[in-house]
């Protein structure tokens, strides 16, 4: 029901009952609305005229800050010229330049962009290019999936059934079939404050072996882990643990997908996690940072061999039933183009490298403060963990962000973490400003 009461208090707003907010606490939310309305660079502006720190480039996705002027162009212009093509066999020529300098950037041997909408989106995709490349070579018996606790791939049915968050599974039912889990890497008995990657872990991944073992690697289509896992805390991978993952899934034919939505374009101070890492993928998913949060957009990356594998058959005849009707759409292949050049021409990705040490000093200043228990970081990703407050998980962190919020910095929480993945434009004084928001908010509890 509508309180009056919110509306009376707030009568510069429209009436905020009728959307049905995601991921959202609707209920404290309508009551103490907290509207973005004007955002930036560095920046965003309340309702009321507040200036807001972002220190999650939106949802992990503005990289290039907020409002690009050139972004912004492209966008614009595009509208003007082309609102949207036919996305099935026509086409237009924003989507392959943006395909050709995705690519570009792209690991060596990656090769193809098949493009959606969303991270979910591009998540579902790669599931069934998995299991659709297998069943093409004659191997249609690998219908498994291995994700990983604590992974988080979107909220499609493919990606709850892969991810490894109970809140986002419980609900919903038995989702996918035939789907098993590794188990995740954080430990803070062996980990605690390790700066970038933890020593301790590698050998986690052996358990893919023990997976296989247990349904024969001829069942299993493919395994998805994101390099980092963002959304579950920031879980930086062991040293090792993803050439591991990758060996053993060669050693069984089982493809890898890399979950790179958070991870990509320059997050990780390289063009992905996987260029960073060192470990190349058959498949990954990208979205958020191709478009820097402006448009929504979401990409499938693939190796050669699986593209070539899907031509064969007729000429003339479609060889993969799958896609949007906003696949490639104009508005988004035209700022993810911009997007790409300006990550390139202004140095964004090498950026990050280099504020990525300044960054981890700051973050682990705040060892030694009330309640934490851990501080990690790698390239511009960083998260604080607490203690939680008996009987109430995730209340701690949800004050901390509350109060960073009216002290002008917005964070994010996940149980009792908070995550940081500011946008690369992040200058040095912004950094502290970050940090010693977060460190008066931890105090003041
Ligand atoms: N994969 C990964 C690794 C993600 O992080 C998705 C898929 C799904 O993307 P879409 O575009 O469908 O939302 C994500 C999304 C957070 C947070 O603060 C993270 C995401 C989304 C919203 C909040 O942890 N990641």
């Amino acid at each position: 029901m509508t309180d009056n009461t919110v509306r009376q208090l707030h009568t510069d707003l429209p009436d905020l009952e009728a959307q049905w907010m995601p991921f959202t606490a609707n209920r404290y939310f309508k009551q103490n609305p907290r509207l973005i309305t004007r955002a930036e660079g560095m920046y965003c502006w309340t309702h009321e005229g507040k200036q807001l720190l972002d220190a999650v480039a939106g949802l992990w996705c503005c990289n290039a800050g907020h409002c690009h002027p050139k972004i912004v162009e492209a966008i614009k212009q595009q509208a003007e010229t082309l609102d949207y093509a036919m996305a099935f066999q026509l086409g237009h020529p924003k989507a392959f330049e943006l395909a050709n300098k995705l690519t570009a950037m792209a690991p060596d041997g990656i090769d193809y962009a098949f493009f959606v909408n969303s991270g979910s989106e591009a998540v579902d995709t790669a599931l069934k290019m998995a299991l659709a490349y297998h069943r093409l070579r004659g191997e249609g018996e690998r219908t498994r999936f291995i994700g990983r606790e604590r992974g988080y791939h979107g909220v499609g049915f493919g990606g709850i059934s892969v991810g490894g968050m109970s809140a986002n599974r419980k609900m919903f039912g038995a989702m996918l079939p035939g789907v098993d889990h590794l188990p995740h890497t954080h430990n803070l008995q062996e980990n605690a404050y390790s700066r970038g990657q933890p020593q301790w872990g590698a050998h986690l991944a052996d358990e893919l072996e023990n997976i296989v073992a247990l349904h024969d690697a001829s069942t299993i289509a493919a395994v998805i882990v994101e390099p980092i896992a963002g959304s579950a805390g920031v879980l930086i991978p062991p040293q090792g643990y993803l050439k591991r993952i990758r060996d053993i899934c060669d050693k069984h034919g089982i493809l890898l997908i890399f979950d790179e939505v958070i991870c990509g374009f320059g997050r990780t101070g390289d063009n992905f996690g996987s260029t960073r890492f060192g470990v190349t993928a058959d498949l990954m998913t990208t979205a958020k940072g191709l478009t820097s949060g402006t448009v929504p957009m979401g990409a499938v990356l693939a190796k050669g061999d699986i593209y070539d594998t899907f031509m064969t058959g007729p000429e003339g005849a479609i060889e993969f039933f799958h896609g949007y009707t906003y696949s490639g759409h104009p508005l988004a292949a035209a700022a993810g183009c911009a997007t790409l050049d300006v990550y390139l021409e202004e140095g964004l990705i090498e950026r990050a490298r280099s504020m990525e040490d300044k960054f981890a000093d700051a973050l682990h200043s705040l060892k030694g403060e009330p309640n934490v228990i851990d501080v990690r970081n790698f390239g511009l990703i960083g998260a604080v963990e607490l203690e939680p407050i008996e009987g109430k998980p995730t209340a701690r962190a949800m004050q901390i962000f509350r109060k960073c919020l009216d002290d002008g910095v917005i964070i994010r929480t996940t149980g009792d973490t908070l995550a940081f993945s500011p946008p690369l434009i992040i200058e040095d004084e912004q950094i502290e400003t970050v940090v010693e928001t977060v460190r008066s908010a931890i105090r003041a509890q």
